[in-house]
């Protein structure tokens, strides 16, 4: 046999050995004379999948800056304006009046400021216009705000006690919410917190609760949908006694004022968590929604006679320019406004601090 022949003839061991050996020199190459890359052009190469993206934490507003954003409308549209509608050679009083009953200032309060202004303001600057309307706001409120207990917000590890409060209100006015927020501050402070969900109404309002309590970790006490809801503030109490809790809040259906049943189911609930300690409970709050406005005074009123609030808890006042009806509420009603809420996040709420409200309300200087 020829060579050529026998080279056709074994054709295809010579490209399989062929294939075999440049791949093997390829290999040696490869091992030889590439190098790693240098770190920094790895680190480049590799920096579009490895790098995370950025997450910017939120900047952190303090709460005074949180108030003024939550009041603008009101500051805005009512109260910042008095000052520059009253002083100069024409005082537009009848836009005073105007702008002070579309806030839900009740009549009584309006004619007296008016008569302050037209007493004390005249030849004014609006800036001294605007300390005024603070005076007469202080004045009408400082009495009766004297009177918030500073353990509702700030836990005092000294002080042992286990407090009970009740948290009452109309319809979606922040209740649930407020209870959140609230049991989320008391917990980071080092507070032993628990809360009864004594709307047994809804389903979904329980399991509203207990995504707020398993976020804060605190322990709530549920019971089976349609339970008493008295049942179930009388084992939440219970509890809290028996386990030596700081804090223990019970949340209630929302209802209207004006349904007697319901109010007295209320009033039945609250007697008895006395049973179990006859202090309890040390407070009674009453969620009003600032939208609510006149009405506002209404409502609180009805809940008082049944339920002798302790304090008011004034929800919502970053969605209306009736922020300001805190001060008619209180100076009727003679029950403090304890927190305000300006918006849905824990840090929304706060301790009611008269001097920062009305000054951010009126717009003077927080100095
Ligand atoms: N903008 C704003 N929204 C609020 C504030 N407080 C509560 N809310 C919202 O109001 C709505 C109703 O709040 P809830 O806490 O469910 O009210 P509730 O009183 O428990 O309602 P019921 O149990 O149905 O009577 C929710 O969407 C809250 O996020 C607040 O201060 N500002
Ligand atoms: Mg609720």
């Amino acid at each position: 046999m020829d060579l050529q022949s026998y080279v056709l003839e074994n054709t295809e061991i010579f490209v399989s050995g062929f294939v075999v050996v440049s791949g093997a020199f390829l290999y040696l190459y490869k091992q030889r004379f590439q190098r790693p890359l240098p770190p920094s052009k790895l680190e480049k190469i590799l920096e579009p999948e490895t790098q995370k993206p950025e997450v910017k934490a939120p900047p952190k507003i303090s709460w005074s800056d949180r108030l003024s954003l939550g009041l603008e409308k009101s500051r805005s549209e009512v109260w910042g304006k008095i000052g520059q509608l009253f002083s100069g050679p024409a005082p537009a009083l009848d836009e005073i009046e105007e702008i002070l009953y579309t806030a839900d200032i009740p009549t009584a309060l309006v004619q007296e400021l008016l008569v302050k202004l037209e007493r004390d303001g005249k030849g004014k600057s609006a800036d001294e216009i605007q300390s005024l309307v603070f005076g007469f706001m202080k004045e009408k409120m400082e009495q009766v705000q004297g009177h918030i207990h500073e353990d509702v917000f700030n836990f005092n590890p000294a002080n042992k006690k286990t407090r009970v409060f009740m948290i009452v209100g109309v319809n979606g006015a922040g209740k649930t919410t407020t209870i959140g927020k609230l049991a989320t501050k008391l917990k980071l402070q080092g507070a032993k917190v628990i809360v009864g969900a004594c709307d047994t109404f809804r389903a979904a309002a329980v399991d509203q609760l207990q995504v707020w309590c398993e976020r804060a970790g605190v322990d709530m006490v549920r019971a089976k949908d349609g339970a008493d809801p008295s049942g179930v503030a009388f084992d939440t109490v219970a509890k809290a006694f028996r386990e030596n809790y700081d804090y223990c809040l019970i949340d209630t259906a929302g209802r209207l004022h004006t349904n007697a049943n319901l109010m007295d189911e209320l009033v039945k609930t609250k007697r008895v968590m006395a049973k179990i300690d006859p202090q309890a409970p040390q407070e009674v709050l009453l969620v009003l929604d600032a939208i609510t406005g006149q009405n506002a005074l209404k409502q609180a009123q009805e809940f008082h006679k049944a339920l002798q609030l302790t304090g008011i808890i004034f929800t919502k006042c970053d969605g209306s320019a009736k922020a300001g009806s805190a001060v008619g509420i209180v100076d009727q009603l003679r029950v403090p406004i304890t927190y305000i809420g300006v918006g849905e996040t824990v840090d929304d709420l706060h301790l009611f601090d008269l001097d920062l409200y009305l000054k951010t309300l009126v717009g003077i200087s927080r100095a």
